[in-house]
């Protein structure tokens, strides 16, 4: 094997990869070099397209499941071989960057094209996968094509989730398989069919570790737990001017005592936690009328499981106890615990990395990514490049064209070692 992959790598092409990712940039730009595109909408589909259009001149065979999980095959010489999964997500946060998600899986589409480039031919299969929803920005909670292709959750789980504008996921799913209805399908998963041999993800750190410490390669071993939660307050609204304090049942006040209580439950002077309420809405949301509902999420995040348990366990009573006029419900949208890499992929990154000269630091992720959810379906594993500052989620979230090269080459060199044992 080793006389093969430094053909791989030097198939690799730094400009045609940057290219491909400034054309995905171009489809829901926002100023400041940002991206705003959000899964199941026209600006996906376009993308889409586009990745399919590079994929098929290849001679990747395409396909698409049942919660619209993307798929771009290459052949292995061995029919019936499991294969070797790499990939993504293509969707994107509202005030997103240029990189998260879509790196991963236009780094997948040059190492499998710097394979055939090469001459390379595998014994596995190697397929290339855009997950459908891994942000759940639009649609809450993230992972959701993931997690039905891994079993974790029935495929119908989130058909009544709704967007901003009151469209679910089931009609707004239904839509857009409707619209690619030209692209074969395929069953779901490990539901419907074998698992892979192996999954590997390459992705942006979205920290500062590797830039500040100087490093190539990010060597991830696992990846924190999250749990997401949304809590709903109920008050009584009233005119802001004529009725007494004594008399209100007051949402934003009580969300108020809500969030410091939480605070207090999340304390953690070693700062590993992590608790965010990104998202609050207001109604009636005027200057002068008391507020008779809230609505905010709660993003909880540790890599100890007994922690994401407790403290997570605990959000419902702190909340409620904290109400002093209204009344809140606390709902779970999203639990995913921490999960560690089976060491196999790490050693294949690691060893690739370190076989073109490149320097790698072994780490824990902490953002989440579809990854989490291939753990119990076969060995798994992910590559991270360095971002600038470690910004992400924001449209000044960036990586050197050489950075990213760098990690596809790693990507070619452990594809094309794994779809060979
Ligand atoms: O939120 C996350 O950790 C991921 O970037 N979607
Ligand atoms: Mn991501
Ligand atoms: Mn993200």
């Amino acid at each position: 094997m080793d006389g093969v992959a430094p053909n791989a790598v030097a198939a690799v092409s730094e400009a045609r990869q940057w290219d491909r990712l400034m054309q995905m940039a171009a489809l829901g730009a926002i100023p400041g070099d940002g991206v705003n595109r959000a899964c199941l909408t026209d600006l996906d589909r376009q993308a889409r397209r586009l990745l399919l259009g590079w994929g098929t001149a290849l001679g990747l065979a395409p396909s698409v499941d049942a919660l619209g999980n993307l798929f771009l095959r290459h052949e292995g010489t061995e029919a019936g071989a499991a294969p070797v999964l790499t990939g993504s997500h293509m969707d994107t946060q509202p005030n997103g960057g240029r990189f998260d998600g879509i790196w991963g899986v236009i780094a997948g589409l040059e190492a499998i094209q710097a394979l055939r480039e090469a001459g390379i031919s595998t014994r596995r299969p190697v397929e290339l996968v855009a997950w459908t929803n891994e942000e759940g920005g639009r649609f809450a909670p993230g992972c959701m094509g993931s997690m039905a292709y891994a079993g974790f959750k029935p495929a119908d789980t989130w058909d009544g989730v709704t967007d901003n504008e009151g469209l679910s996921f089931g009609e707004e799913l239904r839509k857009h398989l409707a619209l690619e209805a030209d692209i074969p399908r395929r069953g779901l998963g490990v539901v419907d069919g074998p698992a892979p041999f192996a999954y590997v993800e390459a992705h942006i750190e979205q920290g500062p570790r590797l830039e500040a410490e100087g490093l190539d390669i990010g060597v991830v071993e696992g990846i924190q737990g999250s749990r997401w939660f949304v809590v709903e307050i109920a008050g009584k609204t009233d005119h802001a001017g004529t009725t007494p304090l004594s008399l209100r049942k007051d949402a934003v006040q009580d969300m108020l005592r809500a969030v410091s209580a939480l605070n207090a439950l999340m304390a953690d002077p070693t700062d590993v936690l992590r608790f965010t309420v990104g998202r609050i809405e207001v109604h009636p949301n005027t200057s002068n009328s008391v507020a008779d509902r809230v609505r905010f999420t709660i993003d909880f995040r540790h890599p100890d499981k007994d922690v994401l348990l407790t403290r997570g366990d605990a959000i419902a009573r702190v909340v409620t106890e904290a109400m002093t006029t209204c009344t809140a419900t606390v709902t779970e949208r999203f639990h995913a615990l921490p999960a560690t890499f089976d060491p196999m992929v790490p050693a294949a990154v690691e060893a690739a990395a370190k076989a073109q000269g490149l320097s790698t630091l072994r780490m824990p992720s902490g953002a989440f990514h579809d990854a989490q959810f291939m753990v119990p379906v076969c060995p798994t594993g992910m590559l991270f490049v360095p971002c600038r500052g470690g910004v992400s989620h924001h449209p000044s979230e960036y990586s050197e064209p050489g950075q990213l090269a760098a990690g596809t080459r790693v990507l070619a060199a452990v594809l094309a070692e794994l779809a060979n044992r």
